[in-house]
């Protein structure tokens, strides 16, 4: 209570909210031909080419993090697992609001060891970190001089952000921070403004919004994405501009600073299209674009049920990942850890056997574009870095010779976990002496060379 005290004295309103109407102006043809109802408009989208933004999109690969109180009852409210996302438990299982925020009294993470975390990502091949540092229930993961709702109230009364920041880095993968606009528990945020009343106190909790962000982006190291989340309570969907006004502000703390196109209301796009969510775009998408995933059905937070979840099989996460790189798109996979702060056996076991395969295969991803390379019988991903083509062979083909149609090769080896296997050429386009059997039983790479410069 001390610091909110402390905090109202010093509180200034900069924002003036009022019912702006919708800006959607000629997003909506576009949202309909694309059959995506989060796709922004693209007119006028400017592909970012600085250093920050190349490093981002070079990265292709990143874990997402989804950890809070919501952990605690993991899916289950009172003896009955709720089918839904955990992190929704508070909503889905409708649990009132002083029995869901009692649950900071047991939220204690003893066994939580970030460098451990670290190691893990850097094993699987990860090269950004998101994590939730309030998700849609409010609750925070650093000690915020903003709120009481944070770890502080918790037994383990410890920031969770900074050590893992520390041990990220130390790895040398980029930290970045989620945060939902969305809050269940600040008394000022409303979903829709109906009164005077709501307009400001909604106007108050954007200044929250504000002052808790530049601790964030301040007072955590370089943190090089913040992931917005929660855009759409009318609140905030019909205001367009305490969206541009929150993005330029992130911008003015970290100039650098790579955000994706949920900090606005539908209206453009950011720096990229963060809106594939548990599913990818069917063909390459015109702008820069990630896609969020859950490794089980629908939970993001930890869930105690992962048996008949829908879970990805390792082979299948990385087919997604080389799915996105072949379109030119980032991929994100999410863990939801335990209650306990260790990060669940199913898990870890993908994410090592994701990294096993990116050591061999991880040049087909990382700092690659999508490579236009249709018609194949063993699918279409294909990769392109300079001359070098990347061929997924997540289907093998049980024949030796494999033809391109279209390129002019000089080179052609498949990569495997003893180096690179040289293939003979038959014709300027056709490989051949591929063996019998897939060196990778996740999905094989073929790298060739093109001969001359191709226009694909
Ligand atoms: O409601 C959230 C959900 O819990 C999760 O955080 C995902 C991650 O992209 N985003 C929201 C739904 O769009």
């Amino acid at each position: 209570m001390l610091k909110i005290s402390a905090l109202l004295l010093t509180a200034v309103l900069t924002l003036t909210v009022q019912s702006l109407p919708a800006d959607t102006s000629g997003s909506a043809d576009l949202t309909k031909s694309l059959g995506d109802k989060r796709m922004a408009d693209t007119k006028g989208w400017v592909r970012r080419t600085d250093a920050a933004m190349d490093h981002w999109r070079a990265d292709r690969f990143g874990i997402m993090i989804h950890f809070g109180i919501y952990a605690v009852p993991g899916g289950v409210w009172h003896g009955k697992t709720i089918p839904y996302a955990a992190e929704w438990i508070k909503s889905a299982a409708g649990i009132p609001t002083a029995e869901y925020e009692a649950l900071t009294n047991e939220f204690n993470p003893t066994n939580y060891d970030p460098v451990a975390w670290a190691k893990t990502f850097k094993a699987a091949g990860a090269k950004y970190v998101v994590v939730s540092t309030k998700h849609h229930d409010g609750f925070c993961l650093w000690d915020s001089k903003y709120t009481d709702y944070d770890v502080m109230a918790t037994p383990y009364h410890r920031d969770l952000l900074r050590p893992l920041a520390e041990a990220v880095r130390a790895e040398g993968i980029d930290m970045g921070f989620y945060y939902s606009i969305i809050d269940w528990h600040h008394p000022d945020y409303r979903a829709a403004i109906h009164t005077p009343a709501d307009a400001e106190a909604y106007a108050r909790y954007i200044q929250y919004m504000k002052n808790q962000i530049k601790e964030l982006l301040t007072e955590y190291g370089p943190i090089t994405t913040l992931w917005f989340d929660g855009r759409w309570d009318p609140a905030y969907k019909t205001q367009p501009q305490i969206g541009k006004d929150l993005e330029a502000y992130c911008r003015s703390l970290s100039p650098g600073l790579v955000l994706g196109d949920r900090v606005r209301a539908y209206d453009s796009l950011a720096d990229y299209n963060s809106g594939y969510e548990r599913r990818l775009p069917e063909t390459t998408p015109p702008t820069d674009w990630e896609s969020c995933m859950t490794m089980t059905e629908n939970s993001w937070g930890y869930h105690q049920s992962w048996t008949g979840n829908g879970w990805k099989t390792p082979g299948h996460l990385c087919e997604l990942l080389a799915r996105c790189a072949s379109m030119s798109g980032n991929f994100l996979v999410n863990i939801g850890p335990k209650p306990d702060g260790t990060i669940r056996s199913e898990e870890r076991l993908r994410l090592h056997r994701m990294g096993d395969w990116m050591k061999v295969n991880g040049e087909a991803i990382y700092g690659t574009e999508g490579f236009n390379l249709p018609g194949l019988p063993v699918g279409d991903l294909a990769t392109r870095k300079g001359q070098t083509v990347y061929v997924f062979l997540f289907r093998w083909p049980e024949t030796d010779k494999l033809k391109l149609k279209g390129l002019t090769l000089s080179k052609a080896e498949l990569l495997t976990a003893s180096g690179p296997q040289p293939l003979a050429l038959e014709h300027a386009d056709t490989v051949v002496g591929l063996p019998s059997e897939t060196p990778d039983p996740l999905g094989a790479v073929l790298r060739v060379e093109l001969a001359e410069p191709s226009a694909k």
